[in-house]
């Protein structure tokens, strides 16, 4: 375990987070350049954001090491939690989710949400804290609000975990 950016990082979640920093890394030169970033989510038809510019640009050299790219991925990832916990507890409910799936326009029961909130919800107090959610959707290609929810809302990439295998 490891704290990155405030949350508890799982040693197999670190794992993953440098699996997609290999995949990303095309050059094999040991750090991310933003070509390499963008040439990965245009690959899988991402947008690259004003967002993940202004960081790369942040990292001073436009070069990413393995431990910015961690930083990096886990404060998007929570700039993504943030926007979905609308009531500011640190926790994600099934409402909370339902409204947020809705606002990206993806149409489910509660029921239906409270089966996929279970799916991330490690510790089963039926939601989802920082925590949870950082080590669940560390896997995806971009830490990006659309993508998280599109993966969360089909169930693809969680049942499988092999998001980035079948894409690379
Ligand atoms: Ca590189
Ligand atoms: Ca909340
Ligand atoms: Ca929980």
């Amino acid at each position: 375990m490891q704290e990155i950016a405030g949350v508890t990082v799982q040693c197999n979640t670190i794992d993953k987070l440098r699996e997609v920093f290999r995949e990303i890394d095309t050059d094999n030169s040991g750090t991310v350049s933003f070509a390499e970033f963008s040439q990965a989510c245009r690959k899988l038809s991402i947008e690259v954001g004003v967002d993940e510019l202004r960081e790369f640009k942040k990292s001073g050299d436009g070069e990413l090491t393995f431990d910015e790219f961690c930083i990096f991925y886990i404060c998007r990832l929570r700039s993504a939690f943030n926007s979905i916990d609308v009531d500011k507890n640190g926790e994600v409910g099934a409402v909370e989710l339902k409204n947020a799936f809705e606002a990206l326009g993806f149409h489910s029961t509660l029921r239906e949400v409270r089966s996929l909130l279970s799916k991330v919800d490690k510790d089963k107090n039926e939601s989802v804290n920082l925590d949870e959610f950082c080590n669940f959707f560390c896997f995806l290609p971009s830490p990006n609000i659309r993508i998280i929810m599109q993966q969360w809302a089909t169930g693809l990439a969680i049942d499988t975990g092999m998001y980035l295998h079948t894409l690379y």
